[in-house]
């Protein structure tokens, strides 16, 4: 348990893992190199119109080739983890292929970040699916699973010795329904059948993975990242927004962790696609499978939302102005539509509510349903922000937003310690700002700024407070909202 001293210092526990977080395809670059071959966001990328401003990963922040640079900021940083992905179309371009060239850039990546005191935490997959496993049906054919498997055998071969924290998907509602049924991200599909099977697949590929990476290492830990958000009826008087909330809450949350932590699907999210025709395709032992044991979870949380059944009027609901949107938690996938709705909480750069508390609830929800009682911890795998940076003109980056942002929800995480969620890590989004997939380089989420036309990387004030609390293990009184001098 975290212990609060006297004033309102909060102090984490000894051990507690501090880190930032990347994945592959928004960070590396190199696209064509060392026989990468393209996934489905290289695809996406070339599509009209499907990412901001036309641009692509062919470069991002070019990490393939500046991670030394990359490693040497984490140290300085004070950092004690970094969470990385590795690239399945560096690794196995076509099923039954190893690409050495591709593993060995992860070895020196692992070892760089071993000499330097940082413990690597790896995620097998951050979205970018092999191009040709796409073509032969992607992540809605039940083949894909045993691709998958393989896949994240050839890495724990080769990096098991030295790695010993395994994520094997993040946030795959993000793959399964931005992908498969909303279609703003790769591969760009509008088929809820094709959703939902994707929803079914990545869930038995990753018990499936466990499953088969424990029997080869029974010593390392292996685990999954949700995105988890917490959903708040707009009028909590209002039988049709209390059951709104609930079933986004089934949606997003439940569908994913039910299955994983509990060996079932949610009823509640089987009706609601039930309602469009649809149903997760599956077999005998299924659900076996994907409730195989794991180490820890990894709960992905940037903010939270009110709903309502009503389709709101844009007058009486969004004060800020912004759009009356339907929510992406169930694109397409549910007959029954649920709107968002402002409560005038700040926003940022992404239009998202800043809202610190859903992390606590997030937190302590998930250790009490589903967490707690197998003994499993978690570990806030990614929390951060976009807000447009300004640069000083001593070239500093003053991003006080961000830094609040960051503390609030460190505050939020103690508190969750505090009432008995077994937290035990806090990743910030993103070690550096990159590719944000459907909005390209336009939205930056980094702690450490990257100059995109000469890749200089600075780090920002969010950085150094974060830095500051992470080699403390203590957050102080920093003024909230205003500027946290490192
Ligand atoms: C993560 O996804 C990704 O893992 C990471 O790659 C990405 O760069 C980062 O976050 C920032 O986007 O409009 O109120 O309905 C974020 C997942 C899912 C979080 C959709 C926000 C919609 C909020 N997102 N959710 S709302």
């Amino acid at each position: 348990t975290p212990a609060t001293s006297p004033g309102t210092e909060l102090v984490f526990p000894p051990g507690f893992v501090w880190g930032a977080a990347t994945a592959a395809f928004q960070i590396e670059g190199a696209a064509a190199e060392d026989g990468r071959v393209p996934s489905i966001w290289d695809t996406f990328c070339r599509v009209p119109g499907a990412v901001a401003n036309g641009d692509t990963g062919d470069v991002a922040c070019d990490h393939y080739h500046r991670w030394p640079e990359d490693v040497a900021l984490m140290a300085d940083l004070g950092l004690g983890a970094y969470r990385f992905s590795t690239a399945w179309p560096r690794i196995c371009p076509e099923p039954g292929t190893v690409n050495r060239a591709g593993l060995d850039f992860y070895s020196r990546l692992v070892d760089g970040l071993l000499e330097r005191g940082i413990e690597p935490w790896l995620t097998l997959y951050h979205w970018d699916l092999p191009q040709s496993l796409e073509d032969r049906g992607g992540w809605a054919s039940r083949e894909t699973v045993d691709h998958f498997v393989e896949y994240a055998l050839v890495v724990q071969g080769a990096l098991g010795d030295r790695v010993r924290r395994w994520t094997t998907l993040n946030e795959p509602w993000c793959s399964a329904f931005l992908g498969y049924a909303g279609g703003q991200h790769a591969p760009g599909r509008q088929e809820p059948a094709a959703a939902v099977g994707a929803l079914h697949h990545l869930l038995l590929a990753h018990g499936r993975a466990v499953t088969a990476m424990r029997a080869v290492d029974p010593t390392a830990d292996y685990g999954i990242t949700l995105n988890m958000s917490v959903f708040d009826p707009a009028d909590p008087g209002s039988p049709a927004d209390v059951a709104a909330a609930d079933r986004e809450d089934a949606l997003l949350n439940r569908v994913f962790a039910e299955p994983v932590l509990l060996g079932r699907y949610p009823q509640v999210a089987l009706d609601a696609y039930a309602s469009v025709g649809v149903a997760p395709p599956v077999h005998d032992g299924d659900l076996a499978e994907i409730a195989a044991p794991i180490d820890f979870l990894g709960i992905n949380y940037y903010n939270g939302a009110a709903v309502t059944a009503q389709r709101p009027t844009t007058d009486s609901a969004m004060p800020t102005g912004a759009p009356v949107e339907r929510t992406t938690s169930s694109p397409s996938v549910a007959a029954d539509p649920v709107w968002s709705v402002s409560r005038g909480l700040p926003r940022t750069a992404m239009d998202w509510e800043v809202q610190p508390d859903g992390l606590r609830r997030v937190l302590e929800r998930a250790h009490t349903d589903w967490t707690g009682p197998a003994g499993i911890p978690i570990h806030v795998t990614e929390n951060g922000a976009a807000y447009d940076d300004d640069v000083a003109p001593d070239g500093s980056v003053p991003d006080a937003d961000r830094t609040a942002y960051i503390l609030e929800h460190l505050r939020a995480v103690h508190a969750a310690m505090g009432s008995g969620a077994d937290v035990r890590g806090y990743f910030a989004w993103s070690l550096l700002d990159n590719f944000e997939w459907a909005y390209g380089y336009e939205k930056r989420f980094g702690i450490v700024r990257v100059d995109f036309d000469t890749l200089e990387r600075t780090p920002k004030d969010s950085a150094h407070a974060f830095a500051r609390v992470a080699r403390t293990g203590r957050l102080g009184e920093e003024p909230r909202g205003g500027t946290v001098v490192p």
